[in-house]
């Protein structure tokens, strides 16, 4: 049933049948990153991703996260790309170079590569805001990374 009246609509598809999906994990506040994960990978599966086609590389923090997500956009392997990672804001200026360095390669690899990443790091100012954020950020990030599969194919 189209949603919208008189005009053709790519309609949101989430069913994760037959996707290749790349994870990548920052392992820098590794609590936090292990539940993004967990939710994450619970998703995958809910919507049908197979196991076997769910692949995880770690790495060391946020910041070394946009170059494996190159790396693996650029393999012709996955359909979509999941990055996961905490970055909590201490008393240094270092929070805002690894936020918005990681943010801007991560757009940059979406566009470069035309392989679809969904940003799923945190960028908060607590560890609670962190904690109490993960699971649905994990969720969401796998969600989207389904749904821009489905679309980029269907385009
Ligand atoms: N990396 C993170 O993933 N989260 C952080 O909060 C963080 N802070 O606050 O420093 C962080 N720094 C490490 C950075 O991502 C690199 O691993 C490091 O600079 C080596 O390149």
């Amino acid at each position: 049933m189209p949603r919208y009246d008189k005009i053709f609509e790519y309609e949101p598809n989430l069913d994760g049948k037959g996707l290749k999906i790349g994870v990548i994990m920052s392992r820098f506040n590794i609590d936090v990153c292990e539940g993004l994960l967990s939710a994450c990978q619970a998703t995958l599966l809910k919507q049908g991703v197979a196991a076997a086609d769910i692949r995880l590389a770690t790495v060391a923090g946020a910041l070394e996260v946009p170059l494996v997500a190159k790396k693996m956009a650029e393999s012709g392997k996955y359909d979509a790309l999941v990055a996961l990672g905490a970055v909590i804001r201490g008393d240094t200026y270092h929070f805002e170079i690894v936020s918005n360095e990681m943010a801007s390669g991560m757009t940059r690899i979406n566009l470069d590569t035309g392989v679809p990443v969904a940003n799923g790091i945190l960028t908060t100012n607590t560890d609670h805001q962190a904690t109490e954020r993960m699971t649905e950020k994990g969720r969401d990030a796998a969600l989207c990374a389904i749904e821009m599969a489905n679309l980029l194919k269907a385009l």
